[in-house]
C-alpha cells in the first residue's frame, strides 16, 4: 500500500466514523480498523478529520476580464487550492466570440495543463451561440465537459446571453444530460442604475452594491428558474446572495431540476465593507448584502435548499482594483477565495452550529461531484474512488491574512479573521500535494477530469 492514514475520523455526508483509510495506486483500497499490510507512508490522524477533497466548482484563473487578467493563473490558483483542501477545481473557459466551444477548451487546456497542482475541469462560458455551435455540444460532452454557463448580465463586457439563448441551452441540457449554469442579474436595470449613480457623481464602491440591489438578482433568478421549469432543463444558479433569490429557488425546487450555489463571502460579510477605504476590494458581482441575507443563506444551506458552496475565485490585486478609484464601474469584479473556503465554512459554519460537519462535506464535495458528473470517482471516500483526501486539524489556527495565503492578489476579503481549523494534508489521487502544511506537489501534476453527465441529486 502507498499510504495509510490511521486513527482519524472519516467524514461523509451522512456519517462520522473512526477508521483507517488505505491508498494504493491513486485509489482508496481499504477502510476499516486495523487494516492489514504495510504502507510506504503511515500518517497518524488521531484527533483530526479526514474528508474527501473539496471541489471548488467555480473559479476564474488566468481569465481576461474588464480590461485586465485575473491575478491567479493555474499555478498560483491551484497552489491556493491545495493549501485550502481543494483537490479539484472547475474553471470557466471563456468563449472568445469568434471561437467555437472546442477551440475555447483548447485555449483553457493550454493555460491549465502545464501548471495545475491539483485536478481540474472546465465549464464552457458561452458568449455566442449559433446553430453550428448547438450541433457541437455532443462533441463538448465527449471532450469531458458537461456544464455550460450563461451570463444574464455583463452586456458591456460582451458576455451577456438573452433569455432565448438560455431557453435554447436548457432545452439542449434536457436532451443531452448536461448542466446549464447562470449568473443571474437583470442587466438593463442594473446598467441604468449604474449610469444614474455615475451621472450624479456617486462614484465610490458603495454605489456598486446600490446599483445591484437584491431584486436585480432575484428577478433574474426567477426568470432563469421559470425557463428551467418550462423546458425541463437542468439549471444551476451560481453565487446566490440574498433571501429573495433563495425564496425563488425554494419555490421551484419541487417541480424542476434546479440547484443553487452560494460562496463563503456571501455567508459571512456584509455591504458595510464598501464603506471602508478599501471598499474596492469587495467589488464582486453580485455584491455583498446584509446580515439578514447572511443568515438566510446559512438557513438555506442547513435546509439544503442550496446544494453547494464554491468560491468564485476571481483574484485581482489593489493596483488592478485602483483603476476604478474614481468610478466604481471600472473596478474589475472579483476576489480570491479558494484557499479560504473550507477554513471559513468550518470556523463560521460548523463551529457556530449553522451547518453540520457532514453537511459541509456534502456542499463542498459530494454534491458538486454529482451535479457536475464526477461521482463516484470524486466527492467521496469510497473503495475504488480517487484518493482525493484531506486531513483537517480542528485545532490548527491561522489568521486569514494575505501574508499567510498564496494568492497573487495582495489581500483576502477575510483579512483579520482567525480560522479555527485548517487542512494539514491534501492528497490528489493518492499523491501528497500539501504535507504538514508544506507544498510538496508538482506543477503540472494535476490532471484534467473528464466528466460524465449531470447526476440529479
Ligand atoms: N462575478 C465576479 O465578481 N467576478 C467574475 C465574474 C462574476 O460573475
Ligand atoms: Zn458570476
Ligand atoms: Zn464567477
Amino acid at each position: 500500500m502507498d499510504l495509510l492514514i490511521k486513527g482519524g475520523t472519516l467524514i461523509t455526508p451522512t456519517d462520522s466514523i473512526k477508521a483507517d483509510i488505505g491508498v494504493d495506486d491513486g485509489k482508496i483500497v481499504a477502510i476499516g480498523t486495523d487494516i492489514p499490510g504495510k504502507a510506504d507512508d503511515v500518517i497518524d490522524a488521531k484527533g483530526k478529520y479526514v474528508f474527501p477533497g473539496a471541489i471548488d466548482s467555480h473559479t476564474h484563473m488566468d481569465m481576461p476580464f474588464m480590461g485586465t487578467v485575473t491575478a491567479d493563473d493555474f499555478e498560483s490558483g491551484t497552489t491556493c487550492a491545495a493549501y485550502g483542501g481543494v483537490t479539484t477545481l472547475l474553471d470557466f473557459a471563456m468563449q472568445p466570440k469568434d471561437k467555437d466551444f472546442l477551440e475555447t477548451l483548447k485555449i483553457w487546456h493550454g493555460k491549465a495543463d502545464p501548471k495545475a497542482f491539483i485536478d481540474f475541469g472546465f465549464h464552457v462560458a458561452v458568449t455566442n451561440l449559433t446553430d453550428d455551435l448547438v450541433k457541437q455540444i455532443p462533441e463538448v460532452l465527449k471532450a469531458g465537459v458537461s456544464s455550460f454557463k450563461l451570463f444574464m448580465t455583463y452586456s458591456k463586457g460582451g458576455l451577456f446571453s438573452d433569455d432565448a439563448r438560455i431557453y435554447r441551452m436548457l432545452e439542449e441540457s434536457k436532451k443531452h444530460g448536461f448542466l446549464v449554469q447562470v449568473h443571474a442579474e437583470n442587466d438593463t436595470v442594473l446598467e441604468m442604475l449604474k449610469e444614474r449613480y455615475i451621472k450624479a457623481g456617486n462614484t465610490s464602491a458603495e454605489f456598486h452594491a446600490k446599483s445591484r440591489p437584491n431584486f436585480v438578482e432575484a428577478e433574474a433568478t426567477h426568470r432563469a428558474l421559470a425557463l428551467a421549469a418550462a423546458t425541463g432543463g437542468n439549471l444551476y444558479v451560481v453565487h446566490m446572495t440574498c433571501m429573495e433569490s433563495l425564496a425563488e429557488l425554494a419555490n421551484t425546487k419541487g417541480f424542476a431540476n434546479v440547484y443553487g450555489e452560494t460562496c463563503p463571502h456571501y455567508l459571512t460579510l456584509t455591504d458595510e465593507k464598501y464603506l471602508s477605504p478599501k471598499g474596492r476590494r469587495y467589488i464582486m458581482s453580485p455584491p455583498l448584502r446584509s446580515k439578514d441575507d447572511n443568515d438566510a443563506l446559512w438557513m438555506g444551506l442547513y435546509d439544503e435548499i442550496l446544494s453547494t458552496v464554491a468560491t468564485d475565485h476571481c483574484a485581482f490585486n489593489d493596483a488592478q482594483k485602483d483603476v476604478g478609484k474614481d468610478d466604481f464601474t471600472k473596478v474589475p469584479n472579483g476576489a480570491p477565495g479558494t484557499e479560504t473556503m473550507v477554513p471559513v465554512l468550518f470556523s463560521e459554519g460548523v463551529r457556530k452550529n449553522r451547518i453540520t460537519l457532514n453537511q459541509m462535506v456534502k456542499f463542498t464535495s459530494y454534491n458538486p461531484a454529482k451535479i457536475f458528473g464526477m461521482y463516484p470517482a470524486k466527492g467521496c471516500l469510497n473503495i475504488g474512488s480517487d484518493a482525493d483526501i484531506v486531513i483537517f486539524d480542528p485545532k490548527c489556527e491561522m489568521e486569514l491574512t494575505a501574508k499567510n495565503l498564496h494568492s497573487k492578489s495582495n489581500y483576502t476579503v477575510f483579512e483579520g479573521m482567525v480560522a479555527k481549523g485548517m487542512p494539514t494534508h491534501t492528497f490528489v489521487r493518492g499523491t501528497p500535494v500539501l504535507y504538514d502544511r508544506k507544498l510538496v506537489g508538482k506543477k503540472g501534476a494535476g490532471k484534467f477530469v473528464s466528466r460524465g453527465k449531470h447526476i440529479p441529486l
